[in-house]
Protein backbone atom coordinates (compact mmCIF):
# COMPACT_ATOMS: atom_id res chain seq x y z
CA UNK A 1 0.00 0.00 0.00
CA UNK A 2 1.45 3.21 -0.70
CA UNK A 3 1.23 6.15 2.08
CA UNK A 4 -1.11 8.59 1.29
CA UNK A 5 0.41 12.21 -0.24
CA UNK A 6 0.96 14.59 3.04
CA UNK A 7 -0.88 18.52 1.29
CA UNK A 8 -2.65 21.37 2.54
CA UNK A 9 -3.52 24.18 1.03
CA UNK A 10 -3.99 27.41 3.32
CA UNK A 11 -5.66 31.04 2.14
CA UNK A 12 -5.30 33.33 4.60
CA UNK A 13 -6.58 37.13 4.25
CA UNK A 14 -6.39 40.12 6.58
CA UNK A 15 -6.31 43.91 6.41
CA UNK A 16 -2.53 43.40 5.71
CA UNK A 17 -2.05 40.80 2.96
CA UNK A 18 -4.11 38.19 0.97
CA UNK A 19 -2.05 34.72 1.30
CA UNK A 20 -2.72 31.38 -0.87
CA UNK A 21 -0.80 28.83 -0.44
CA UNK A 22 -1.18 25.63 -1.54
CA UNK A 23 1.91 22.90 -0.42
CA UNK A 24 2.68 19.09 -1.19
CA UNK A 25 5.29 17.46 1.40
CA UNK A 26 5.82 14.40 -0.84
CA UNK A 27 6.87 14.92 -4.27
CA UNK A 28 7.28 11.18 -5.36
CA UNK A 29 10.14 10.16 -7.23
CA UNK A 30 8.30 10.41 -10.73
CA UNK A 31 6.74 13.17 -9.85
CA UNK A 32 8.32 16.86 -10.72
CA UNK A 33 8.77 19.44 -8.26
CA UNK A 34 6.28 22.31 -9.27
CA UNK A 35 7.04 25.38 -7.34
CA UNK A 36 6.20 28.96 -7.94
CA UNK A 37 6.49 32.17 -5.45
CA UNK A 38 5.40 35.44 -5.71
CA UNK A 39 5.19 37.61 -3.19
CA UNK A 40 6.25 41.16 -4.43
CA UNK A 41 9.71 40.56 -2.43
CA UNK A 42 12.26 39.11 -4.71
CA UNK A 43 14.71 37.94 -1.95
CA UNK A 44 12.15 36.50 -0.10
CA UNK A 45 10.93 34.29 -2.96
CA UNK A 46 14.23 33.36 -3.72
CA UNK A 47 14.34 32.23 0.19
CA UNK A 48 11.22 30.19 0.11
CA UNK A 49 11.95 28.81 -3.61
CA UNK A 50 15.03 27.55 -2.17
CA UNK A 51 13.01 25.58 1.49
CA UNK A 52 10.63 23.99 -1.05
CA UNK A 53 13.49 23.14 -3.47
CA UNK A 54 15.66 21.12 -0.99
CA UNK A 55 13.10 20.05 0.93
CA UNK A 56 12.04 18.73 -2.08
CA UNK A 57 8.37 19.99 -1.52
CA UNK A 58 6.09 21.18 -4.35
CA UNK A 59 4.85 24.69 -3.45
CA UNK A 60 2.37 27.31 -5.22
CA UNK A 61 2.86 30.50 -2.73
CA UNK A 62 1.18 34.14 -3.54
CA UNK A 63 0.56 37.08 -1.60
CA UNK A 64 -0.55 40.32 -2.32
CA UNK A 65 0.74 42.24 0.61
CA UNK A 66 0.93 45.90 1.67
CA UNK A 67 3.97 46.62 0.49
CA UNK A 68 3.43 50.06 -0.21
CA UNK A 69 4.22 50.20 3.99
CA UNK A 70 7.13 48.33 3.89
CA UNK A 71 8.13 44.40 3.67
CA UNK A 72 7.05 43.16 7.79
CA UNK A 73 3.78 42.43 6.97
CA UNK A 74 4.63 40.06 3.85
CA UNK A 75 7.31 38.83 4.98
CA UNK A 76 5.74 37.48 8.58
CA UNK A 77 2.32 36.91 7.54
CA UNK A 78 3.91 34.56 4.18
CA UNK A 79 6.12 32.49 7.08
CA UNK A 80 3.03 32.46 9.06
CA UNK A 81 0.99 30.61 6.49
CA UNK A 82 3.79 28.40 5.16
CA UNK A 83 4.20 26.69 9.21
CA UNK A 84 0.49 26.58 9.30
CA UNK A 85 0.33 24.49 5.38
CA UNK A 86 2.71 22.48 6.59
CA UNK A 87 1.23 21.58 9.88
CA UNK A 88 -1.71 20.83 7.96
CA UNK A 89 0.17 18.96 5.64
CA UNK A 90 1.88 16.57 8.15
CA UNK A 91 -1.30 15.64 10.05
CA UNK A 92 -1.04 13.17 13.09
CA UNK A 93 2.85 13.00 13.42
CA UNK A 94 2.72 9.11 12.52
CA UNK A 95 5.78 7.04 11.28
CA UNK A 96 8.10 9.86 10.78
CA UNK A 97 11.76 9.97 12.16
CA UNK A 98 10.90 13.00 13.86
CA UNK A 99 14.22 14.51 14.51
CA UNK A 100 16.63 15.62 11.26
CA UNK A 101 19.76 17.75 10.74
CA UNK A 102 21.79 18.91 7.99
CA UNK A 103 24.93 21.07 7.30
CA UNK A 104 24.60 23.30 3.87
CA UNK A 105 27.32 25.36 2.82
CA UNK A 106 27.16 27.65 0.16
CA UNK A 107 30.66 28.71 -0.96
CA UNK A 108 32.47 30.34 2.13
CA UNK A 109 29.27 30.61 3.96
CA UNK A 110 28.06 27.07 6.13
CA UNK A 111 24.43 26.93 8.02
CA UNK A 112 23.33 24.10 10.56
CA UNK A 113 19.89 23.16 11.16
CA UNK A 114 18.38 20.90 13.77
CA UNK A 115 14.63 20.37 13.92
CA UNK A 116 12.68 18.17 16.15
CA UNK A 117 9.04 17.92 14.68
CA UNK A 118 8.23 18.21 18.51
CA UNK A 119 4.71 20.15 18.12
CA UNK A 120 6.28 22.62 20.78
CA UNK A 121 6.90 25.89 18.96
CA UNK A 122 10.50 26.98 19.94
CA UNK A 123 13.28 28.51 17.69
CA UNK A 124 16.60 29.23 17.95
CA UNK A 125 17.76 31.45 15.16
CA UNK A 126 21.42 33.46 15.22
CA UNK A 127 22.58 34.53 11.44
CA UNK A 128 25.01 37.04 12.21
CA UNK A 129 23.60 38.84 8.88
CA UNK A 130 25.24 42.47 9.11
CA UNK A 131 23.88 44.13 6.22
CA UNK A 132 20.71 46.57 6.19
CA UNK A 133 18.62 44.57 3.36
CA UNK A 134 19.04 42.44 0.55
CA UNK A 135 17.37 43.00 -2.10
CA UNK A 136 14.06 44.75 -1.05
CA UNK A 137 13.64 42.32 2.22
CA UNK A 138 15.39 43.67 5.31
CA UNK A 139 17.86 41.58 7.45
CA UNK A 140 15.77 42.19 10.44
CA UNK A 141 13.09 40.21 9.09
CA UNK A 142 15.01 36.86 8.01
CA UNK A 143 15.66 35.65 11.09
CA UNK A 144 11.99 36.85 11.95
CA UNK A 145 10.36 34.59 8.81
CA UNK A 146 12.07 31.76 9.80
CA UNK A 147 10.92 32.27 13.90
CA UNK A 148 7.42 32.49 12.48
CA UNK A 149 7.45 29.84 9.86
CA UNK A 150 8.98 27.46 13.19
CA UNK A 151 6.66 28.42 15.48
CA UNK A 152 3.41 28.21 13.37
CA UNK A 153 4.91 25.01 12.52
CA UNK A 154 4.81 23.28 15.87
CA UNK A 155 8.33 22.51 15.15
CA UNK A 156 11.61 22.72 17.37
CA UNK A 157 14.04 24.01 15.34
CA UNK A 158 17.69 25.73 15.96
CA UNK A 159 19.78 27.58 12.83
CA UNK A 160 22.64 28.89 12.80
CA UNK A 161 25.26 29.72 10.70
CA UNK A 162 28.57 29.07 11.86
CA UNK A 163 30.69 30.90 9.02
CA UNK A 164 30.62 33.33 6.00
CA UNK A 165 31.36 36.66 4.76
CA UNK A 166 28.27 37.20 2.51
CA UNK A 167 25.32 37.82 4.00
CA UNK A 168 23.29 36.68 0.44
CA UNK A 169 24.74 33.57 1.13
CA UNK A 170 24.32 33.53 4.84
CA UNK A 171 20.92 33.42 4.22
CA UNK A 172 20.08 31.08 1.50
CA UNK A 173 22.62 28.59 3.32
CA UNK A 174 20.27 29.31 6.63
CA UNK A 175 16.99 27.98 4.44
CA UNK A 176 18.88 25.33 2.46
CA UNK A 177 19.92 23.65 5.75
CA UNK A 178 16.55 24.21 7.03
CA UNK A 179 14.91 22.45 4.24
CA UNK A 180 17.38 19.12 4.25
CA UNK A 181 16.66 19.09 8.23
CA UNK A 182 13.16 18.98 7.51
CA UNK A 183 12.95 16.51 4.28
CA UNK A 184 15.28 14.08 7.21
CA UNK A 185 12.72 14.67 9.94
CA UNK A 186 9.45 14.11 8.26
CA UNK A 187 10.58 11.45 5.99
CA UNK A 188 9.05 7.91 6.80
CA UNK A 189 9.91 5.24 8.80
CA UNK A 190 8.04 2.65 7.10
CA UNK A 191 6.27 1.82 11.00
CA UNK A 192 3.13 3.49 12.18
CA UNK A 193 4.33 4.57 15.35
CA UNK A 194 3.99 8.39 17.27
CA UNK A 195 8.14 8.60 17.84
CA UNK A 196 7.24 9.94 21.41
CA UNK A 197 7.99 8.04 24.90
CA UNK A 198 4.73 10.29 25.90
CA UNK A 199 3.03 8.42 22.63
CA UNK A 200 1.79 11.91 21.20
CA UNK A 201 2.99 14.71 19.75
MN1 LIG B 1 21.16 33.06 -4.15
Amino acid sequence: MTAAVREAAVDRKTNETDIKISLVLDTGAQAEQAISIDTGIGFLDHMYHALAKHARWSLALSCKGDLHIDDHHTAEDTAIALGMAFKKALGEPRGIRRFGHAYCPLDEALARAVVDVSGRPYATVDLGLKRERIGALSCEMIPHVLHSFITAAGLTVHVDVLRGDNDHHRAEAAFKALAVALREAVSRTGSNDIPSTKGVL
